[in-house]
């Protein structure tokens, strides 16, 4: 990296942005559904309602599709505030989960081996939810339901939760928790009683500075906030990227700050020190809203800017120019907390750390910073109360204070024969998670695990990898093709969106809600499954909000009024925080009394050796970590990952453009497929860089397979977070083969 790399960028300066000529930073056919070159108003055309199930972000859309039944075009409600109206280039290509040939068509149960040298065969519904109920019922026998335990993700969880409660088991966790968003809740949690929930309650439109540390929205695509930063921008935002690689946020910021991986709590400290040293804070804010302020404050005195600058790389001009830029613009300044925040296992204190900032410009709760979100209230339709498990999957967490979910990494390890966590768990029903591409273990842990389970059911739209394992795999339709449970995504006003299907379920396939009733059925639980279709529900819940079935069809969202206060704090009024002491806790008691730091401290991480570089990580606009690769709308834009590798390092090792490279971590593990370099000055030297999700294994994904290098399977290391079980991903390091290391060897 050159020294004008290193130094505080001015991106304008470079002549790559700048606020004169950055405009909307939607990068051209990102948000793909231009609404103009599609006659809308055809005759033959009818609409239906739907949300977008390609990512969490559930935009509310509508599918227009003809008379033959065909689905011609998805695009964004315009009533609805998580896509105004536009979906993303994932959310438009979202049909060709719809159309992707290489679908799991039918039940398929396994006839022998396990993992790559597994065989299966073709089962009809009723012989494969028969076995699945059989197995539930032995192993409730022999182990107790707890035993079993249900991985999901997406919008199929919903309806397993419900069943899996009403068989006993409350054994559940997703990688939404461990691997994601966790660290950042629990941070935010101790810090102001709540987080910043999901959408995250930024209120970025109306910011006049916008902080992102590693955050890379814009690859990161979640809608609104695409939009509202693209907004912020138009209308003169400052903004300040921290970010190892030049993102393309970093390419739209006033400040680059391209920081020694591993090392943004030193950062978070220094800023904190000028701020309070500076006397940049609200003091008013500080005084009415916080506790703990004197402690911080001498807590900080020696993270002087000079002291963070042989940590981070960044100058002490940089970072004192770059807190001054946000105390300017407080309190309408934005520091996004992230998202997917498990990085180095001290997360959870970074996050809170991120936390403290805020509030010290008094960000929180005011316009341009953090509004206060609502989510609407979905009335449960009518069932007997779940019988009372005798452990879940929380009792797995020992020792982690803040694990207030299952956390996925446990429920591996209690399902290892040699366990030495207090529960053992037998049996799996994975459900719309990938999880051998989407949690890091261990080198084989992993694999034992799944070797050992007496029982794994996956059910998905593809054969995944960790299908190979599976007992009975089943095939849900795409969310093209189902009813699913109301929408209620917390944001400025409640709202409820309706799923209908646009299309017939292809081949066997069926909707998750019928997966889980037939199963339930079969279980005789029959009472907390009391309706032939989950349109009975839809429509009970609806008449109960005050709306119907009907009428959402032809609405597909409704904004309701919020009914929690203001969106914001009103200047000077009172205001209890949800923590024990009702304030934001700068200096945290409950951290203090469960034996951890009550305040952020930087921990030193271990930087690469030589000949390594770490493997960091993220998204591309046009993909939904491994689950859009195969698709074939998607695939069409990018079929394959590559390797970002600074121009310097490449010359070094003699690396071209486009080269095929293996890699090989710390821990010995080669990649079992090659990556294409990608020559960039837009990463630092120190690492490679590479787009999560590619690398597919299984042949039946056919436009997936080989394509690209699966990052997880360098993700050996894992750094736990101590407070609530996070998997900190980021400190792997790779070094570079140029040969195949499998003939090689
Ligand atoms: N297109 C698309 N969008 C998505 C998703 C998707 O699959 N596809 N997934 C969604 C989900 S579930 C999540 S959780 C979010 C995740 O997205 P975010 O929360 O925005 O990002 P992260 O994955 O945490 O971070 C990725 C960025 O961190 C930088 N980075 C790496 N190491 C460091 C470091 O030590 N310090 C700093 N400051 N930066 C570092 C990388 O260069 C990269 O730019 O994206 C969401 N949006
Ligand atoms: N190495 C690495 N690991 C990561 C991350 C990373 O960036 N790098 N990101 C982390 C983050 S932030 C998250 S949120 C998690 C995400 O983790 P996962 O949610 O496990 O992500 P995917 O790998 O996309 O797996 C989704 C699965 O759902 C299936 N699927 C798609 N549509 C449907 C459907 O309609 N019905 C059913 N039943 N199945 C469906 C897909 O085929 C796929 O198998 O991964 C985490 N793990
Ligand atoms: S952000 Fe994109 S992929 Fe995610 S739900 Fe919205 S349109 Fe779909
Ligand atoms: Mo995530």
């Amino acid at each position: 990296m050159n020294t004008s790399r290193r130094d505080f960028i001015k991106i304008s300066s470079l002549g790559v942005g700048g606020a004169a000529v950055v405009g909307s930073l939607m990068p051209v056919n990102v948000f793909g559904n231009d609404k103009d070159d599609f006659n809308y108003n055809r005759p033959d055309l009818k609409r239906l309602p739907t949300y977008c199930d390609v990512c969490f972000w559930k935009c509310a859309a509508w599918a227009y599709v003809d008379e033959e039944g065909q689905i011609k075009k998805v695009i964004g409600n315009d009533d609805d505030q998580l896509s105004r109206g536009r979906l993303c280039t994932r959310g438009t290509g979202g049909l060709g989960l719809h159309f992707d040939d290489d679908r799991l068509k039918k039940p398929l149960i396994r006839v022998s081996g396990k993992g790559s040298n597994s065989e299966f065969r073709e089962a009809s519904w009723e012989e494969a939810i028969a076995l699945i109920a059989k197995k539930m019922t032995e192993i409730k026998s022999k182990h107790g339901a707890e035993s079993f335990a249900l991985l999901k993700h997406g919008d199929i969880g919903k309806h397993l939760d419900h069943l899996f409660q009403a068989y006993g088991s409350n054994t559940i966790a997703e990688p939404a928790f461990a691997q994601c968003r966790g660290p950042r809740d629990e941070g935010l949690k101790v810090t102001f009683g709540e987080s910043c929930g999901s959408p995250e309650s930024t209120d970025m439109r109306d910011s006049k500075c916008l902080v992102f540390i590693g955050s890379h929205i814009g690859e990161n695509m979640h809608n609104s906030q695409v939009q509202e930063v693209s907004e912020a921008i138009d209308k003169g935002v400052s903004i300040i990227t921290v970010d190892p690689r030049l993102s393309t946020v970093a390419s739209k910021s006033k400040f680059w700050l391209p920081i020694r991986p591993a090392t943004d709590m030193a950062l978070l400290l220094a800023w904190m020190n000028v701020i309070i040293f500076e006397e940049l804070y609200d003091k008013e804010y500080v005084a009415k809203y916080t506790t703990g302020f004197d402690q911080l404050k001498e807590h900080v005195r020696p993270f002087t800017p000079e002291w963070a600058y042989s940590i981070t790389d960044l100058t002490p001009k940089m970072i004192r120019d770059s807190a001054i830029e946000m105390a300017h613009a407080a309190p309408a300044v934005m520091i996004h907390p992230g998202r997917h925040v498990a990085w180095y296992g001290d997360d959870t204190q970074r996050s809170r750390a991120i936390g403290i900032l805020n509030a010290l410009l008094g960000s929180w709760g005011r316009r341009g910073g953090f509004y206060f979100n609502e989510k609407a209230k979905i009335p449960k339709f009518p069932a007997p109360g779940y019988p009372e498990p005798a452990w879940t999957a929380k009792d797995l967490n020992i020792g982690l204070p803040l694990a207030k979910e299952g956390v996925t990494n446990n429920v591996i390890e209690a399902s290892l024969p040699d366990t030495q966590l207090p529960h053992k768990i037998k049996a799996w029903m994975v459900a719309a998670t990938n999880l051998t591409y989407s949690v890091p273990t261990e080198k084989e842990r992993m694999k034992k695990a799944l070797e050992a389970l007496e029982f794994l059911v996956v059910i998905d739209i593809y054969k995944v990898e960790i299908a190979n394992y599976a007992d009975v795999i089943l095939p849900e339709c795409s969310y093209l093709e189902r009813h699913d449970a109301l929408r209620a995504s917390e944001f400025r006003e409640p709202s409820v969106a309706l799923r209908v299907p646009a299309a017939t379920p292809r081949w066997e396939s069926k909707p998750g809600w019928e997966i889980a009733k037939l199963i339930g059925d079969k279980l005789e639980l029959g009472a907390y499954f009391n309706y032939k279709h989950y349109t009975e529900v839809l429509d009970w819940q609806l008449k109960e909000m005050g709306t119907t079935y009907d009428e959402m069809l032809k609405i597909g969202v409704k904004n309701l009024p919020r009914t929690s206060g203001p969106l914001y704090i009103e200047d000077g009024a009172e205001h209890t925080f949800k923590t024990p002491s009702g304030k934001i806790e700068l200096y945290s008691k409950e951290l203090e009394e469960f034996g951890f730091d009550p305040m952020p401290v930087f921990t030193a991480h271990e930087q690469p050796p030589v000949n390594y570089f770490r493997l960091i990580y993220g998204r591309a606009p046009m993909h939904t970590f491994s689950k859009t690769v195969n698709s074939p709308h998607l695939n069409d834009l990018r079929s394959e990952n590559n390797l970002w590798i600074n121009p310097r390092v490449a010359k070094i090792w003699n690396l071209k453009p486009g080269q095929e490279v293996w890699l090989k971590n710390q821990d010995e593990v080669a990649s079992s497929f090659p990556i294409k370099v990608r020559l960039t000055e837009r990463i630092r030297w120190d690492s490679v860089y590479m787009v999560h999700g590619f690398g597919h294994k299984d042949k039946n994904m056919t436009r997936a397979y080989g394509k690209g290098l699966n990052d997880t399977e360098m993700i050996t290391k894992v750094m736990v977070d101590p407070l609530m079980g996070g998997t900190g991903m980021r400190g792997n390091f790779v070094t570079i083969l140029t040969e195949n290391p499998k003939e090689t060897v």
